[in-house]
């Protein structure tokens, strides 16, 4: 890494001292190791915050355009690791710590994960801010800070349980509040026309309102001192109690805008891909847009006077439908706040937003009751009804007489909001997360928009930040690409390429393979400390970690996994390369499969974990609380990635990327971002099986497939299932995995049964290609020299250039 030049050891010591002193009034050697993270993690903020200052002068002075990425989850993971890699002091405050005695891993093992996300979505918002910081663009991510964020996973008796994720116990030492910035946002009532000069006015009375308090968190610039702002926005009660001056009416009113603001922004929907429709949720969406553009708008103000030209100054990403509100609520203070004419502030609103889809699920698609929507916000709700009363006419200028396109396209129908299509309407721009993905957006699900407004349709493949998935993550693997190639992949990716020319090396073979044991041995000592299982660090580390989903289908991992064992149990001498299995996945806290598939695995791994007649050729291990820390250290030790999804279901993935960047070969399905992925490493170089997207759709729109065809021809199946209701893993409860067994039979909706030779010849290609050591290393290698594309800087560049026509920063 490049070495800041100005890193001073003796003043850091001091100052840490300095820090344990005045926050716990301790010496350095009394201090518990919580305690010194919070020191480290002081001075490491002060490292950040003259050049917090600086870079938002050089906005201000530069008056350049901005992005405010909106996003109901941001995954942070943990910051100070990251802030320390991005200021260059990396490995210089390493050194200093063990001039004292204290072990930096141990130190950032004190920090909570920063889990405002679930899954990919959230993820890609942190990688997307790392990157925007990078290249010097001027942005702010805007998003809610939960109380609780993803809750934290225990396994019990083989069950997920639920534990609330208190992740601000011990403060967050490097968030600033910034109260001065407090806006109110109001909920419910009726709206009221009052006239002013000759003018209607639109007026919402009798509502409960909340103060929306924003909270900074700096997001650190690799190298450049350019550092941007996270800013999620708490709810506070807008009033100080004053009992005696109360009447009952206000003193109840007092008392429910304090319940009101206490609830909202409590809890993460811990719901990835499910639309679950409460109430509570759509109070989010609101609470946390109207604040943030309502600020967007109070800045732009400071330093414009002429609102008409917002949109050349500022643009608004909707990471997904969840933070669509925007849209309208942008119209509702051009029109009621600023006073301009309806047709003036929709150019100003269409200009400005801009939205990405990240999933075809049809469970995921957000649809709001108009009950519940124009109860909530009655105004906001008048203003969705104008858009769709004039979008409606739209349709029927382009398609005269079409019913069928009206009731297909209008964002008001059926009783219900439907986020996306107000999305799309108030959008210049509309994009997909991988190439396939954004094609069957344009071929399918959006069809009928993309015929009416091909212009706005685009795709943006999804990136990874190498500065946490390598630099951070693979510090072993980060300094020999260093070594090879110089150290500019780390703000250019596509360098990585100059790795091609040692792939045939032997000695750079070696050294490749050499790194991935050690990473494999790290992660063998995590998961003896976590699940008390010894596992082979010369085995084939096999890896599926992701959300628990049915479509990512865990669950033929572990029906293959049985398979492998009933042919170990039937042929005691197959010669096979031990391979470790593991698994990570959080399930939706009420989503009765996916949790009995984590428990179908916990019963598998059991059972075949302390068969001792199998001489550990397969170990199966579920990792506890899959989240970003721990997931660093899987894909540094991964050999295989599993991104097994029914082909068209994912919408790109970026764990693929994350472990083809770590050398991993992929076992995967021709979706989503995996088919970019085998075109920059070569078919050859990957294994790939199942139906394709085509294939896949063709049957469910034919309806024509049936899983008992399967069932009765396929013998390996037809046992592995048989496993699932007689008991074998579960000689307790012999039915307990009956909703797994029928949901198979009965529909197969992810085609698991279809795909299952498939899958399983792919994982015999696996076992003889890993005996051919060096053909494997040279695979291994080129996955990393390949990954170039898959950086989110290339992704940022990407939308910077193409959409939001962002211009840098200089300092
Ligand atoms: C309304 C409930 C809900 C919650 C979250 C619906 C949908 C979501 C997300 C959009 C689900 C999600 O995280 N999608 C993932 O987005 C990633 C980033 O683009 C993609 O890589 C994944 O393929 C996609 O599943």
């Amino acid at each position: 890494m490049i070495k800041k030049d100005t890193f001073d050891k003796e003043k850091f010591k001091k100052e840490l001292e300095s820090n344990v002193r005045m926050l716990f009034r301790r010496k350095l050697e009394e201090a518990t190791p919580q305690q010194i993270y919070q020191a480290v993690a002081y001075s490491v903020k002060d490292d950040i915050i003259d050049n917090w200052i600086e870079t938002h002068k050089a906005y201000e002075k530069q008056d350049k355009k901005m992005v405010y990425y909106m996003s109901m989850e941001f995954l942070m993971g943990r910051a100070l690791g990251n802030n320390m890699i991005n200021l260059l002091c990396y490995d210089d405050v390493r050194e200093t710590l063990e001039e004292l005695g204290l072990d930096l891993n141990l130190i950032e093992d004190q920090e909570p994960d920063a889990a405002l996300g679930n899954g990919g979505l959230g993820r890609l918002a942190a990688c997307f801010l790392d990157s925007l910081a990078t290249l010097g663009y001027p942005a702010y991510g805007c998003g809610i800070r939960y109380r609780y964020g993803m809750f934290k996973q225990k396994i019990e008796n083989g069950y997920q349980v639920e534990v609330p994720d208190n992740w601000l116990k011990y403060g967050n030492p490097f968030e600033i509040k910034r109260d001065e910035y407090a806006v109110e946002v109001k909920f419910g009532g009726y709206v009221d026309v009052e006239m002013h000069n000759g003018r209607q006015k639109f007026v919402q009375k009798g509502y409960q309102s909340v103060r929306a308090v924003p909270y900074d968190m700096p997001i650190v610039g690799y190298g450049n001192h350019i550092v941007n702002t996270l800013r999620i926005w708490d709810a506070e009660a807008i009033n100080n109690f004053n009992l005696d001056s109360f009447d009952k009416g206000e003193y109840e009113k007092a008392v429910e805008q304090e319940n009101l603001a206490r609830t909202i922004c409590e809890v993460l929907y811990p719901n990835d891909n499910h639309m679950a429709g409460k109430e509570l949720r759509l109070k989010q969406q609101y609470f946390f847009i109207s604040a943030s553009v309502q600020r967007a708008i109070a800045k732009y103000k400071e330093t414009h006077d002429d609102i008409r030209k917002f949109h050349e100054k500022v643009t608004f990403q909707l990471n997904d439908t969840h933070p669509t509100v925007a849209v309208a609520e942008l119209m509702r203070i051009l029109v009621d706040e600023e006073g301009l004419e309806w047709d003036e502030a929709w150019e100003i609103t269409r200009k400005t937003c801009a939205y990405t889809n990240h999933t075809i699920m049809a469970e995921a698609l957000e649809k709001w009751p108009i009950e519940l929507f124009s109860r909530l916000l009655p105004r906001v709700y008048q203003i969705v009804e104008e858009i769709n009363r004039r979008f409606v006419i739209e349709i029927q200028n382009k398609y005269p007489g079409d019913q069928e396109k009206i009731r297909k396209m209008a964002i008001l129908y059926d009783g219900q909001v439907r986020m996306a299509h107000l999305a799309i309407a108030g959008s210049y721009s509309v994009n997909g997360v991988a190439r396939l993905h954004t094609d069957i957006l344009k071929k399918r699900e959006l069809k009928d928009f993309y015929e009416m407004m091909p212009e706005k349709f685009n795709n943006k493949t999804n990136g990874i930040t190498q500065r946490r998935f390598l630099l951070h993550g693979n510090p072993l693997l980060a300094s020999w690409v260093t070594d090879k190639i110089g150290d500019d992949w780390i703000t250019n990716l596509d360098h990585l390429k100059h790795l091609k020319v040692y792939v045939d090396d032997e000695k750079c073979q070696q050294e490749f393979m050499n790194i991935k044991y050690q990473n494999k041995v790290r992660l063998a000592k995590y998961i003896k400390e976590h699940n008390g299982i010894d596992v082979d660090p010369r085995s084939i580390f096999d890896c599926q970690v992701k959300r628990l989903h049915e479509y990512k289908r865990q669950l033929m991992n572990i029906l293959h996994v049985m398979y492998l064992y009933n042919e170990i149990k039937a042929h005691p001498d197959m010669d096979i390369v031990p391979r470790t299995f593991i698994f990570g996945a959080k399930a939706a806290a009420g989503y009765y499969t996916a949790k009995l598939t984590i428990k179908l695995i916990n019963a598998v791994a059991d059972k075949i974990n302390n068969d001792p007649s199998i001489n550990g050729k397969i170990k199966v291990v579920f990792i506890e609380d899959y989240r970003v820390s721990n997931a660093e250290l899987i894909f540094a030790a991964a050999d295989v990635s599993e991104q097994i999804s029914t082909a068209s279901k994912e919408a790109s993935g970026t764990g693929n990327m994350k472990f083809m960047l770590n050398g991993a070969l992929t076992l995967g399905t021709m979706d989503g971002a995996n088919v970019e992925i085998v075109e920059e490493v070569g078919k050859e170089n990957a294994f790939i099986f199942g139906l394709s997207a085509d294939q896949i759709m063709e049957y469910e729109k034919n309806g024509n497939y049936n899983p008992r065809d399967v069932y009765n021809n396929n013998q390996d199946v037809r046992q592995v299932l048989t496993q699932l209701v007689n008991g074998f893993y579960s000689p307790e409860n012999p039915e307990l995995f009956r909703a797994l067994y029928d949901a198979l039979l009965e529909k197969d909706t992810y085609f698991t049964l279809l795909d299952f030779d498939s899958y399983k010849e792919a994982h015999n290609r696996i076992d003889a290609a890993y005996r051919d050591e060096e053909h494997w290393a040279r695979t291994a290698m080129l996955q990393t020299a390949s990954a170039g594309k898959f950086s989110s800087d290339r992704t940022i560049e990407e939308y910077a250039k193409e959409m939001w026509h962002l211009e840098k920063v200089t300092l």
